[in-house]
């Protein structure tokens, strides 16, 4: 050997073999010969995460040590963090390296990443976010923790069969997760249920104490997080809920032992499923366990180190910054007052201060049928103590409402924290509220709409509270490791900062008049397209043609996000066709990708739709395969990573005022495709930036929208004025999408037509004559390429970079601290 090398934390390609080899034999029990894929993904995932411990370990002894350091913990219910091998290899600057180890001991490197079974623990966007952000913590050095659960089973699989969503259970730890480390000696226990009573302690003070009726046990799971070519490392800290081996009840005065080590699977259930809604709230019991479980877990973590260092229990807003992502965790509010006042002892006024200067609130919605509030009387069987701690913050807070607003009434029955409408119920949204230092909506009009609409009565009581933070996305995983072609080129031309410095990207608009290098970017986008092209071929069986216009709406499917009115546009389209066959049409592959929450009916039978007009359209000889239809199972980060880099055409055309900012609009035009859309959550400030002859803008306002519902819309003067429409809507009831089915899709129909609650009707011309720009402008290849590139070159913003230093600055109030290793 020429040079002696470290196993566990070797760099260079020798290194990263021997590591390699190593576990294969000691953690797989296997020599390279006998190794399947699965082990060779374990041996490498074990070799990289040997890496990162090295890192991550350091980090933490030097943070948690220094006094001046507040660390960020970011409480989630979901992480979207996609497959970890490929973007921890950007990450440590190795992916070469060890693509020729692996190459090198004989396996084939693609499928070793194709291996891994990747984590789907959240719903869509704003699990996503979290992970975004927690790459972002990290690379820039802000110390930081993401807290949140470690479900069994995430986000289902989709299949499509005969057309139709079907939910298969994701068995995602299946084969053994390399990445994570449990570290059972930092379990902690959560109670529930129960009562609470008056005691006096040993000097006669009169306390109330919570006798809770049994107890469930947390175990940690950590995972490295690590920055883009920087020394630090966080971590993120999933628990997963057991049975306690025993507990010990001298603490309280009563309690039924027996009852009390409650039932295995009982407790197990806590962290078995992620819940598969978003954006519509359902009042379960156990999904309140869910929220409870991880933020007890979580602060007593916190409240653990803190203390372990000498901390004192009222400072704990000076080592603690913590972000509640959306009101998931805002349980977190009254489980703080309960530590600092029953556990450490502090008085109310202490604790509430301690309290309001740890919490900051994301809002991640504007849709009233996701707010969260809890019925009262499922709170209190569960969490007696925390109603009654929730009580007295109220009451607190409602003295502080009369002295501001006197003559009020109104006011005061809003901004309480118990709604009473017939049945009682726990608003977590003003919990919220009222426990944070600071508030924030995810995108400039999400913001304007929160202080106007729903926070509004908020923006009156603490108008210092509000910020808008608009969303970013994460340029190592969304660029970096999706699109390696336009990475290379971009470097080749700008050298290789702008990965940390997105704003860099500015240096490329002169390109975008340069025609070698745009038919070097038009190039990297076929190949892109090709291999997507291969991958649905492989999957569905569908040929689409590379050099057709890449048409992609993937998201969650959501009536609000209007996937029908992009179905509306094709079946115009493909009645244009049948009415004149030789008509001149921009060949277009239309690509649907997004899941359905199971029991949404009508996003269900808008997946049925997308598929029936599919298979009408993808057959027909008239068509000529000029227009192509592909509804592509089981959207998840893996296969989006396929497909931001392939997209020609990026709709985001949601009705104005109901979409919080979209990140996958980001995802796209960073990846250069040009963007369809209405005025709506981060989409202008998209526009904003790519300049607005680069954009293609359509649709009502916000403004507009609340206009045209009060002056009585009525979505059937549209249909009857509109002949295409007419035609549109009345194809879909002919049956011959449906077999001759003509009721199959009345539901979507009737909807548009008695209502049009997300008015597709009001918007359909304007979308419409919008398409027929886009398809004009595709004919024009070098003026689109242009357009293209300079969305490419101005997206600086979005990186979740700028949004992490904006919570820095602007509400953590933390800086970087940089490591260093030698
Ligand atoms: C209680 C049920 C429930 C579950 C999840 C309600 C709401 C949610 C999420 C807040 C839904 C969600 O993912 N919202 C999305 O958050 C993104 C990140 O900020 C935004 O970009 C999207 O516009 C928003 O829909």
């Amino acid at each position: 050997k020429m040079k002696m090398c470290n196993i566990r934390t070797g760099l260079d390609k020798a290194c990263l073999k021997e590591a390699i080899i190593d576990h294969l034999f000691y953690k797989q029990g296997c020599e390279p010969e006998g190794a399947s894929i699965n082990d060779v993904y374990l041996a490498v995932s074990y070799a990289l995460r040997d890496r990162l411990l090295h890192h991550g370990l350091k980090t933490f002894d030097a943070v948690l040590e220094d006094e001046d350091i507040r660390l960020v913990s970011y409480l989630s219910a979901e992480f979207l963090m996609g497959p970890q091998l490929g973007a921890n290899l950007i990450d440590l600057n190795i992916f070469d390296e060890m693509r020729q180890a692996v190459t090198e001991l004989g396996f084939d490197f693609k499928l070793v990443l194709e291996q891994e079974e990747e984590p789907g623990l959240g719903n869509g966007g704003l699990g996503r976010l979290a992970s975004c952000y927690m790459d972002s913590l990290a690379s820039l050095e802000i110390p930081a923790i993401g807290y949140g659960i470690r479900y069994e089973f995430g986000i289902f699989d989709q299949e499509i069969k005969d057309g139709w969503q079907v939910e298969i259970t994701d068995k995602w730890l299946r084969y053994g997760n390399p990445w994570e480390i449990a570290r059972p000696e930092s379990s902690v226990n959560v109670y529930f249920g129960g009562y609470t009573e008056q005691y006096s302690n040993e000097i006669g003070k009169v306390l109330r104490r919570w006798v809770p009726s049994y107890v469930v046990k947390g175990i940690p799971y950590d995972t490295s997080e690590m920055g883009y070519k920087v020394a630090s490392c966080n971590f993120l800290r999933l628990w997963k809920s057991e049975a306690i081996e025993s507990f010990d009840f001298s603490s309280f005065n009563h309690g039924d032992y027996y009852k009390a080590v409650m039932d295995k699977i009982e407790s197990e259930n806590i962290s078995k499923i992620l819940y598969p809604n978003d954006e519509l709230y359902v009042g379960k019991q156990l999904r309140l366990k869910q929220q409870y479980f991880f933020s007890s877990c979580s602060l007593q973590d916190m409240m653990r180190m803190h203390l372990e260092n000498q901390g004192k229990p009222q400072d704990f807003h000076k080592k603690w910054a913590i972000q509640l992502n959306d009101t998931h965790p805002a349980i977190s509010v009254a489980e703080l007052m309960r530590i600092l006042l029953d556990e450490c002892k502090l008085d109310w006024k202490t604790a509430w201060e301690t309290t309001q200067q740890t919490f900051s609130y994301t809002n991640h919605t504007l849709l009233p049928e996701a707010l969260e509030k809890w019925p009262l009387d499922l709170f209190k069987a569960l969490l007696p103590r925390l109603l009654e701690i929730i009580y007295e913050i109220n009451y607190r807070f409602l003295e502080e409402v009369k002295r501001r607003f006197p003559e009020d009434n109104n006011i005061l029955s809003r901004l309480s924290l118990i709604e009473e409408t017939g049945s009682s119920y726990v608003r977590m949204a003003n919990l919220a509220c009222v426990g944070s230092y600071a508030i924030n909506g995810v995108a400039s009009l999400h913001t304007e709409l929160l202080k106007k609409n729903i926070l509004n009565d908020w923006v009156s009581m603490y108008p210092d509270k509000f910020y808008n933070i608009t969303n970013g996305i994460t340029p190592r995983r969304f660029v970096v490791l999706s699109n390696p072609g336009l990475s290379k080129l971009i470097t080749k031309n700008i050298g290789d900062t702008w990965p940390q410095y997105l704003n860099e990207l500015k240096k490329l608009e002169p390109f975008a008049y340069d025609a070698n290098f745009k038919e070097q970017f038009r190039q990297v986008k076929i190949e892109n397209k090709r291999i997507l092209s291969s991958v649905i071929k492989d999957r569905i069986g569908i040929v689409v043609n590379p050099s057709s216009m890449f048409d992609v709406q993937v998201k969650r499917i959501h009536e609000y996000k209007r996937q029908h009115l992009n179905v509306l546009h094709i079946l115009t389209l493909y009645l244009r066709i049948k009415s004149n066959p030789d008509i001149e049409i921009q060949p277009r592959t239309f690509i649907f990708w997004g899941k359905a929450a199971p029991g949404y009916f009508m996003a269900k039978l808008l997946i049925k739709l997308i598929n029936s007009v599919g298979n009408l359209v993808n057959n027909d000889f008239d068509v000529r395969d000029r227009i192509k239809v592909v509804f592509f199972p089981d959207f998840n980060v893996k296969n989006a990573q396929l497909i931001y880099p392939a997209a020609d055409l990026s709709e985001q055309i949601s009705t104005s005022g109901k979409e919080a900012s979209g990140t996958g609009n980001m995802k796209f035009a960073l990846n250069g495709a040009l963007t369809i859309g209405t005025l709506d959550g981060a989409n202008i400030e998209i526009r904003e930036e790519v300049g607005y002859e680069n954009f293609f803008l359509f649709g009502l306002t916000a403004s507009q929208v609340i206009e045209v519902k009060q002056n009585n819309y009525d979505p059937r003067f549209i249909y009857e004025n509109n002949m295409e429409l007419n035609a549109v809507i009345k194809f879909i009831n002919s049956g011959i999408l449906s077999n001759g089915d003509r009721n199959l899709f009345k539901p979507i129909t009737d909807n548009l037509l008695y209502g049009d609650p997300y008015l597709l009707l009001a918007d359909y011309p304007l979308y419409i004559s919008c398409q027929d720009i886009v398809a004009e402008t595709w004919k024009d290849k070098d003026k689109w390429n242009t357009m293209a590139v300079l969305n490419v070159a101005r997206m600086g913003k979005f990186s979740s970079d700028r949004s992490i230093n904006d919570y820095c600055e602007n509400i953590w109030k933390v800086k970087p601290f940089k490591l260093k290793i030698e």
